[in-house]
């Protein structure tokens, strides 16, 4: 009888299970554990280097337990230190994640961005990618400190995100990590309306992002995955597609294998996912708990250009865009060192010829060109310059694309 009760306890448990485990999850085995441990290491060297302070950096050390509690607090004070009015609604929400991740008080910032978003519409519809990104940090970032007061936020946000078609994977699943937080925290005695609604938007959003699985196990391109797995592991609904968490996990160690994870913004992105975590998890970071001893990590070196030959590289800048005066497709061939970035090609081709002048902004992921020929991007117009391989939009910025012997990069002035 013992053993019968035993069973059926058992059955019960499994049903109960796999009734509501929507989430999946899958780790980094031991045996590759090095190769995170060095992106780790990679991404928190970055910081004392550099004079940008990034959120995500932060966020990412606080979830995975930093190496380096110097790197750690001196970030925190520089995010502590911002102002938050130059700061943009989402790079306010990152900033508001990572203090509370080191356990500070984002004070003043948590009113400031959801006044912010009170006003908040879409700039207009097939905003897609660009327009909901910021906003979805936002309501991610203020569901943690006050999801009452971000209820009605949310709501407006679902509706205006349903009309959209497609939003990218990146996006959508930022979005995904906004809802899933709001839908964990639907306020009892109002559920079904919030849970219908709520709960619509995650299954358009997960289906999508479960469509753009590759037979690889990416999910949209390298750069998005990171953020997409983070999504489809916490999401209250099942995606259309069924998820196979440990293919996209062998999918990303053979990219991080290959060196595409050089740029510290894509480690910050990528690292929560490889460490078992998601930004849900921020409000639950213990501080404190950082590895104590830095453990032996093989480094991987940052490629150099190493040889002494050169590649040939012919470099075309593009504006066909009507409305904006000057008009011009002119191309130059330029000779850079093997193994050298974008960077040296656009730096040569302005040497050898002032048309093709360019300009750079420093941003999270590094410089980005607002400028060609004199030519500047414009949010307003939505405007910017894409890089191209031949007809292949570049999947990294100038700082750490490689150039190829022969190969023709573009830069057009496009709309997106
Ligand atoms: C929206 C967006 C854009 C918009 C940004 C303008 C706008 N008004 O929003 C536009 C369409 C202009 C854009 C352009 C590009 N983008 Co983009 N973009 C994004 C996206 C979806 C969200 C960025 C964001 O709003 N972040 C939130 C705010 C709070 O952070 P932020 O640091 O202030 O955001 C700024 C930077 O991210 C910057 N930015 C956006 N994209 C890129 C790309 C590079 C290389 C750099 C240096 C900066 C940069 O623009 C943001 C707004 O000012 C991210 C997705 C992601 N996972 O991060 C991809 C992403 C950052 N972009 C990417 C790429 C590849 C590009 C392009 C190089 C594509 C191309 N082939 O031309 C170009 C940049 C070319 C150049 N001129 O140097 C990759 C970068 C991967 C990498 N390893 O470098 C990402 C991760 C997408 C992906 N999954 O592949 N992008």
């Amino acid at each position: 009888m013992a053993w019968l009760t035993l069973y059926l306890l058992n059955v019960l448990w499994a049903v109960a299970g796999t009734s509501t485990r929507a989430q999946s999850s899958c780790s980094v085995p031991p045996e590759q554990q090095p190769w995170v441990d060095g992106l780790q290491k990679l991404m928190e060297r970055s910081v004392m280097r550099s004079d940008f302070p990034n959120p995500s950096i932060l966020i990412a050390m606080n979830l995975a337990g930093t190496y380096s509690p110097e790197a750690q607090k001196s970030l925190t004070n520089e995010l502590m230190s911002t102002d938050s009015a130059d700061l943009t609604n989402g790079q306010l929400a990152l900033t508001i994640m990572a203090l509370s991740s080191s356990c500070r008080d984002p004070g003043s910032r948590v009113p400031t961005l959801l006044k912010r978003m009170e006003n908040w519409t879409p700039s207009s519809q097939g905003d897609g990618a660009s327009g909901f990104y910021g906003p979805s940090l936002a309501i991610l970032a203020l569901c943690q400190k006050n999801s009452e007061a971000t209820l009605p936020i949310a709501v407006r946000f679902a509706k205006n995100l349903m009309r959209e078609s497609s939003i990218g994977v990146d996006t959508g699943a930022v979005a995904t990590l906004a809802l899933t937080c709001m839908y964990n925290r639907i306020p009892v005695g109002s559920e079904e309306d919030y849970r219908e609604l709520f709960g619509e938007t995650l299954k358009a959003l997960v289906d999508d992002i479960s469509l753009r699985v590759k037979a690889d196990g990416i999910i949209g391109d390298t750069y998005s995955t990171g953020l997409a797995m983070q999504a489809l592991s916490v999401t209250p609904e099942q995606p259309v597609k069924q998820w196979d968490c440990e293919k996209t996990m062998n999918g990303v160690l053979n990219e991080i294998k290959q060196g595409k994870f050089e740029n510290p913004m894509s480690i910050a992105q990528i690292l929560p996912s490889l460490k078992g975590k998601t930004y849900l998890d921020v409000p639950q970071v213990i501080c404190g708990a950082d590895h104590e001893v830095s453990p032996t990590l093989t480094d991987h070196p940052t490629p150099v250009p190493t040889s002494e030959s050169n590649i040939n590289v012919i470099y075309t800048i593009n504006n066909q865009l009507r409305g904006v005066d000057l008009l011009f497709n002119v191309t130059i061939e330029v000779r850079v060192k093997s193994g050298s970035v974008l960077l040296a090609v656009l730096e040569e081709a302005q040497r050898k010829n002032s048309m093709f002048k360019f300009e750079t902004k420093m941003t999270s992921w590094g410089p980005m060109v607002y400028s060609i020929n004199n030519i500047a991007e414009n949010a307003n117009q939505k405007t910017y310059w894409e890089l191209l391989s031949g007809k292949t939009p570049l999947e990294e910025g100038v700082a750490y694309y490689i150039p190829f012997n022969n190969e023709h990069i573009t830069a057009n002035f496009t709309q997106y």
